[in-house]
């Protein structure tokens, strides 16, 4: 038995010398080690031995299929590093081939514009605030001064979280919350999702506002007529013309819509405007002296203008946008035209 096994041992270095492949290694360690190799074959044979002979014989295996295994493994080893040395000897990059390109995000059409409304008006002196959208509906309702029996606050017009929390549907509620912790003056901006459950053409559940408060003392209609004429200038074109038209907010009394002669027909009238050449563009007033109550403002000493407009209809005015639903349909085509 011993003789078979430096036989064995033998054959095994011989055809190790002459293996040069991976495969051929590993076909030597299935022949010798393998489950019906030549070597378990020989081990099967060590029960027969005498007791004084096993351990002898015993250690011999042993030791052949530990070095049988260790040589192989070595081999293998040598084999890997020398394939990675000849790819990285022979490997060539061509350094003036074109790279692959980086496709550049864009800002989204409505936050391109959301950000100029507020670069406008930060200019002006006015500071962003953000607040909740989901919300109470005493900041919501309540503390603007619209009653409990207001259609507003239906829910065809309002998603109701609970009886008394809803989805926001104006951004009014930051500066309710901010005038409670800061006296005047105050010269804010909120912009940010409002909800309405309505969808067409030209409305959908979701869209963004932009809403500006000011108040000091001794602030006037003159003061909202300047400072939003200046914004919508600045916004659609230093030859804009503007107009102040009377309107009713529970919020604001006095209260006015305000129009931009139509950037489509420069006032000739068209499909746009309505063929009335003006466009509506946002809503404004004084701050109702309520409103100052609730948050506990002097009405005597202070006053304040407040205004609000929709992010996604002043971005269709400014690109000629018909239909307000592409702004959330994600299509590539659309938004790689901004
Ligand atoms: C406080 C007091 C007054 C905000 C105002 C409007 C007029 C207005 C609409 C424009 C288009 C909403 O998105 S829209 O449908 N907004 O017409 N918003 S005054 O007045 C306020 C806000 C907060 C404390």
């Amino acid at each position: 038995m011993k003789e078979a096994l430096e036989n064995l041992r033998r054959k095994a270095d011989d055809e190790m010398h002459s293996a040069k492949t991976g495969e051929e290694f590993l076909g030597i360690k299935t022949r010798y080690l393998g489950r019906k190799g030549l070597l378990t074959d020989l081990l099967r044979g060590l029960k027969d031995v005498t007791p004084e002979e096993k351990p002898i014989l015993g250690k011999l295996s042993n030791d052949i299929k530990k070095s049988l295994l260790e040589k192989i493994e070595k081999a293998l080893a040598d084999i890997e590093i020398g394939a990675k040395h000849k790819f990285l000897g022979e490997e060539k990059i061509d350094v003036t081939l074109p790279g692959r390109g980086v496709q550049y995000g864009k800002l989204h059409p409505v936050t391109r514009v959301e950000g100029e409304i507020c670069d406008i008006f930060a200019n002006l002196g006015f500071s962003v605030v953000e607040g909740p959208d989901v919300e109470l509906t005493y900041y919501n309702f309540e503390a603007l001064n619209i009653p409990e029996d207001h259609p507003a606050r239906d829910i065809h017009d309002t998603f109701y979280v609970t009886d008394n929390v809803v989805l926001r549907t104006h951004t009014s509620p930051v500066q309710v919350r901010t005038m409670e912790e800061y006296s005047p003056p105050v010269r804010i901006l909120s912009p940010g999702k409002v909800y309405r459950p309505d969808s067409d053409i030209s409305h959908t559940p979701m869209f963004h506002q932009v809403e500006g408060l000011l108040v000091d003392e001794n602030i006037t209609f003159g003061d909202l007529k300047g400072t939003l004429s200046f914004f919508l200038r600045q916004m659609f074109g230093s030859d804009t013309k503007v107009r102040f038209r009377p309107s009713f907010f529970p919020f604001t009394e006095p209260s006015a819509e305000v129009d931009i002669q139509c950037v489509m027909c420069k006032g000739a009238g068209c499909r746009v405007c309505g063929h009335s050449g003006w466009i509506e563009i946002l809503g404004s007033g004084m701050v109702d002296p309520e409103v100052f109550k609730t948050v506990h403002y002097d009405t005597e000493r202070i006053s304040g203008f407040a205004f609000g407009l929709g992010v996604e209809r002043i971005a269709m005015l400014k690109y000629g946008i018909s239909d307000i639903r592409l702004f959330f349909e994600n299509d590539r085509r659309f938004l790689e035209q901004f």
